[in-house]
């Protein structure tokens, strides 16, 4: 299947009818008897490769991305190339909850989410929120779990390297000036509280599996209300027609299909709030005392070259970014760490929410070299040597489970 549509607004169409259509060929064969005849068939299969993407992502640069399932797409190490934008086509999925269907980004405009917690609730159309401002973002969209691979007591959950993130630009409007346009946020809130789209499954419990994330009031600062994803419509793999996005927070915080947005005393008692994305020692049970996957801490990790090069002179690329505090500075070793060398910061600084590429030129004789990176924020954080070890396998910033071993001949 072609993997150039520029989004996936149109291609469901496409394919549906291919999918008729190869379908009509099959009932036409059935019917005048020559059904299982493999020959046939293996021809056939062998014209159309089916591709591994799911339908919803069925867009995406299938070279790019590691298919975990249809729910979770991992950009692959070295697809992350040395700009600082993430292709689209190269970005990470992940979905709790089976995706909408595609009516809902047929028209736009006509999208409601629903604002509550302000002194003047209202529900508004994506139109209406045009019309009270615009603002650019670019930032680092990043799952909690990215890293997890790393961990050695088997945390369960989809076993992301490297490649659970991107770095990308959001467009929409600043949820300030959406809550100054309906007087302010009321009294006492802590909270902000984001609902995703979803239509539920029936017959469970709606808590128990509905994407609503609550997050500290602080943020309001940096969100934005997004319906454009590097300078095009918001797909519907990432959420559009809109998205609550929380620039410097984990994925998780940037509810995708955004159907309300609400000011709250406390946080939501949704599963994936209350105990979800919390963490907690290894063989503990998430609850709502413990830590919230929130702000993301500084990062970054090499890109290039990841097994082999020749002796001589060499370039070592990665990325770095300072999560919800501007970056300061990136260094690499050669040596495991032993000893460090600033790299130099490559691209256009695109602000405290994105990440900026990285390179160090070195010359290494053959052997076998154990390359490593090690961030620092403007507050002085440096990326630690070790991980954080937890039971969900969150968070993972250590400079040595990112480190790549290299053999030059
Ligand atoms: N409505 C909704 N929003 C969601 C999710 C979801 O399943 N449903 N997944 C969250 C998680 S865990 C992550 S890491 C990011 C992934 O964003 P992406 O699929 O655009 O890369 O979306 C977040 N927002
Ligand atoms: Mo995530």
């Amino acid at each position: 299947m072609s993997t150039s549509k520029k989004n996936t607004d149109n291609t469901t169409q496409t394919r549906l009818s291919r999918r008729s259509l190869l379908v009509g060929s099959t009932s036409a064969l059935a019917s005048v008897g020559l059904m299982g005849l493999a020959p046939l068939s293996r021809a056939a299969t062998a014209e159309a490769p089916k591709s591994a993407l799911p339908d919803y992502a069925n867009w995406k640069d299938e070279s790019a991305v590691i298919v975990h399932s249809a729910n979770t797409l991992e950009t692959r190490r070295g697809a992350i190339g040395s700009g600082v934008v993430t292709p689209s086509k190269h970005l990470y999925v992940r979905n709790n909850l089976p995706a909408p269907g595609a009516e809902i980004v047929a028209d736009r405009d006509a999208w409601e989410v629903r604002i509550e917690g302000v002194n003047n609730p209202a529900t508004l159309t994506l139109a209406e929120l045009k019309e009270i401002g615009i603002e650019s973002v670019t930032a680092v969209l990043q799952c909690s779990g990215n890293g997890r691979q790393f961990f050695t007591h088997g945390p369960g959950g989809t076993q992301w390297g490297t490649g659970a993130a991107g770095c990308v630009v959001w467009t929409g409007v600043p949820l300030r000036d959406v809550v100054a346009q309906l007087g302010g946020v009321k009294e006492g809130m802590e909270y902000i509280t984001g609902t995703g789209g979803e239509a539920l499954p029936a017959g469970l419990d709606p808590k128990t599996i509905m994407v609503e994330r609550s997050i500290p009031t602080r943020a309001l600062d940096q969100a934005i209300l997004a319906w454009e994803l590097n300078d095009e419509a918001l797909p519907l793999t990432h959420g559009g027609p809109l998205r609550l996005v929380i620039p410097g927070y984990y994925g998780v915080n940037n509810v995708k299909y955004v159907k309300q947005v609400a000011f709250t005393e406390s946080q939501t008692d949704a599963k994936i709030q209350a105990s979800g994305y919390r963490i907690r020692d290894v063989g503990v049970k998430g609850a709502p005392d413990q830590p919230s996957m929130w702000e993301m801490p500084v990062k970054s990790w090499v890109t290039a070259p990841l097994e082999k090069t020749r002796q001589g002179h060499s370039r070592i690329h990665g990325v770095a970014f300072g999560g919800n505090n501007p970056l300061d500075k990136v260094e690499v070793s050669v040596d495991g760490g032993k000893t460090w060398l600033d790299a130099q910061l490559l691209g256009p600084d695109m602000g405290r929410f994105a990440w900026r590429p990285f390179a160090l030129s070195v010359d290494l004789a053959p052997g076998e070299y154990r390359i490593v990176s090690r961030a620092t924020d403007a507050q002085g954080n440096i990326q630690p040597q070790n991980r954080t070890e937890n039971e969900r396998g969150y968070g993972n910033t250590s400079w040595s489970d990112h480190g790549v071993t290299l053999t030059v001949s």
